[in-house]
This record gives C-alpha cells, structure tokens and sequence, in this order.
C-alpha cells in the first residue's frame, strides 16, 4: 500500500494527487499539521530530512521531493505512462520540471506568505513562530520566512517570485504558439502536471491574469488542463469554500501591489 504524508493546501502534494489519481491508484494519507510544526518531530525527519511534505513510504522506502515522487509512481506504475517515450522529450519534460523546482516553488510559496500564511503565523505563539523560522537549520529559507513574514509583498522574494512566474509563462506562451495541446510532444505529461497546481494556486489568489491576459496559448492550455477529472479530484474537491475564500481575499488584497511590482521589475530587466 502507497502511503503519503500530506498537509493541507499543499501545492506540492497536489501533483502527487493528481499523479495519482491520473493512474487510478488508491493510497492512505497521513496528515502533517504545518503550523503546529510537525513536519520537524524527529519521527517525520527520519522520513523526510528537510521536514517537509510530501513524502511517499512504497515497500519500505522513503521517497522525497515531490518532481521525483511523481517519476517513481509512472516507474513503478507504468500504465497510463506519463513520461514521453522519447528521451529527448522526457528532457523537456525536466525542462518544465526545473522551472518548478528551481523557483516557482518558493515564487509561489512566498506569495502565498506574504498573502495569507502571514496571518496564520501571527496565530501562532513566539515560540512556535521561531520553530518555524528556525525549520531544520536552513539559514537561506529562514531569511525567505522572516522576510515574507515581516515585509510581506514589499518582501525582496516577492519581487524574485514575480521574476520567476514572469520567465515561466513567456516560456509557456512561446512554447505553445504552434497550437499544441500539452506541454511536451502533443501528449498529456508529468510536465503539465507538475505547473497544474502552481497556476492554480496564483487563480486562486486572483492573481493569474497579473501575468496571463495577455497569454492566450498558456489560457487555452490551462483550460484544458482544468478539465481533467484529476484537476477536480486532486485540487477543487479538497478544498473547502473558506479556503479558496481566503485564498482569492488575500489574494486580491495584493493585486494591485504584485502587477505594479511586475512592471517595475519588467522597465527594469525585460
Ligand atoms: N521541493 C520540495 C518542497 C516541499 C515543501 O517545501 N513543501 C511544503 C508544503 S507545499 C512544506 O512542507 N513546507 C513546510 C515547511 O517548510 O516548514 C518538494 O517539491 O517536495
């Protein structure tokens, strides 16, 4: 039995959901309550060394990192394949991969602070708080934390995070220029479904017309990729109306803020 450790809203377990739901697999879930810092007891560390979600457990090993969780389950579960065949293509595929994992993730993760985790934060006592900063010793997100956490969207990472998804849905838009359906070699992929949860965390923010209205291909594709039944099982269905409440409130409390931060950053390096 495939076993994932969670938490709730986690954008990076959405991939793995929707992962697996494309495969049809059945799973059990074990719930990590972030705030209350669990992901650093040293029973989660022993799964996971950077205290963080997910995590999958399959025949006795841990797998870590969401990108190469999603890689192990269309190994280890080959049908329906959502690798490309050609090895060209799966480098492409790696290509959209890296956008995630080298940036789009903490883009999304400190917009999403410096929009509403900041609030939960200020929920928690001192004492849980510098539990949080202090995470498992890593002085580079402590300075991410802390700077989202006090500075919010005028945070510096802000404005690397409006670079990144600046960058992300360019490449898209040119990519998908010639009419195709899907991000690699015309077929549904872990490509498309490692940015799904991305764009629709920066949608339900209210923010993804800051850098898409004027992106019809990257529209069109993510229209299509909202259709799947896996978008409605791994993302809609498991949020609660308070939550995409919240999300699109301190979202929209940003908006203006995050497209006056995009044009400044595009006067001065586009
Ligand atoms: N690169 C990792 C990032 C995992 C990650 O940071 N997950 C977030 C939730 S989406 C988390 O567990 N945060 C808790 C913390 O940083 O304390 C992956 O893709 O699995």
């Amino acid at each position: 039995m495939l076993k994932l450790y969670t938490a709730r809203n986690s954008i990076c377990t959405q991939k793995v959901f929707i992962t697996l739901h494309e495969k049809g697999l059945e799973w059990e879930e074990v719930i990590i309550d972030l705030f209350r810092n669990e992901q650093y007891s040293s029973a989660y560390l022993a799964i996971n060394p950077k205290g963080v979600v997910p995590s999958l457990m399959h025949e006795g090993a841990a797998i870590n990192e969401s990108t190469l969780i999603c890689e192990y389950l269309d190994e280890a579960f080959p049908q329906p394949r959502l690798r490309p065949e050609k090895a060209a293509d799966r480098a492409r595929m790696r290509i959209w991969s890296k956008f995630i994992d080298e940036g789009i993730f903490e883009a999304t993760r400190e917009i999403s602070f410096s929009a509403m985790f900041r609030q939960k934060m200020r929920d928690m006592t001192e004492e849980q708080r510098e539990g949080r900063f202090r995470n498992v010793g890593n002085p580079e997100k402590r300075a991410r934390f802390v700077s989202t956490y006090e500075e919010g969207v005028e945070s510096p990472y802000v404005l690397y995070g409006i670079a990144h998804f600046e960058k992300m849905f360019a490449a898209m838009e040119k990519d998908l220029a010639d009419g195709r359906d899907w991000l690699v070699a015309n077929a549904f992929s872990l490509a498309d479904i490692n940015l799904t949860p991305f764009v629709a965390r920066i949608e339900k923010l209210d923010l993804l017309d800051v850098w898409t209205a004027e992106c019809p291909h990257v529209l069109r594709w993510w229209a299509r990729a909202k259709m799947r039944p896996s978008y409605e099982k791994a993302i809609e269905s498991r949020l609660t109306p308070e939550e995409n409440a919240a999300m699109r409130k301190f979202g929209g409390a940003l908006r203006q803020r995050i497209g006056e931060r995009r044009q400044e950053y595009l006067a001065a390096f586009a």
